[in-house]
């Protein structure tokens, strides 16, 4: 961890808790796959990223454009809501609190839907969107991301339940009123903190 810390890796402060497993999870060295539908395969010659909503001026930005972005390495543990945590994961790719930086949300946001591949979306409190270890991933313990796990770029939230962390991630968009998504509307409780067992139910 100090090794990490050196090197200018964000620890996720969940990761600095003295009981790293939240009430109700166990720990598997394992990196399970679940979704819902088919793993899309995605050309980066075509995808894009989408800034909408509440913000100044909308913004799409190019595959080349994104991983210009300025990049950050995040420290994290996984708690997925059916009970499984896997700690210690590398996450490399471009802070979500970076987007200040390409427009000007507007003050009236409050939520952020993340946009996924086949219409899936996750909402998350915009005040949890942007903490400083929350990222949109490329890469996962040194390696980019494959197609299973959401490549070629996918949300982490590092201190929510692993269903926000929307794989293939093409768009986020800035909304006042909330908005629950796939799983929230599923039956998952719309915020999701591990910590509070937010697994079902609002
Ligand atoms: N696009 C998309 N992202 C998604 C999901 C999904 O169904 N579609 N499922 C979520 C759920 S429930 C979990 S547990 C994690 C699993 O990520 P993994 O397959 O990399 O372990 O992805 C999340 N992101
Ligand atoms: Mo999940």
């Amino acid at each position: 961890m100090e090794k990490l810390k050196a090197e200018g890796v964000i620890i996720s402060p969940d990761t600095e808790r003295k009981q790293r497993i939240p009430p109700g999870q166990h720990e598997t060295p394992a990196f399970p796959v679940l979704h819902y539908g088919p793993v899309p395969q995605i050309d980066t010659a075509e995808w894009t990223f989408s800034i909408f909503g509440l913000v100044d001026k909308e913004l799409e930005l190019s595959f080349e454009e994104f991983i210009k972005l300025p990049q950050i390495k995040v420290f994290s543990d996984i708690h997925c809501v059916t009970s499984w945590s896997r700690l210690n994961n590398l996450w490399e790719g471009v802070p979500a609190n970076a987007i200040q930086n390409l427009v000007k949300i507007k003050p009236e946001a409050r939520f952020v839907i993340v946009h996924a591949a086949n219409g899936f979306t996750a909402n998350i409190p915009l005040e949890d969107f942007l903490q400083n270890d929350v990222l949109f991933a490329l890469k996962h313990n040194d390696k980019p991301l494959t197609a299973e796990h959401g490549g070629p770029v996918r949300l982490v939230v590092p201190r929510l339940y692993f269903w926000k962390s929307a794989k293939w991630a093409g768009g986020i968009e800035f909304v006042a009123e909330d908005r629950p998504g796939f799983w929230e509307r599923a039956g998952y409780h719309n915020h999701g903190d591990p910590w509070k067992e937010e697994r079902y139910g609002r």
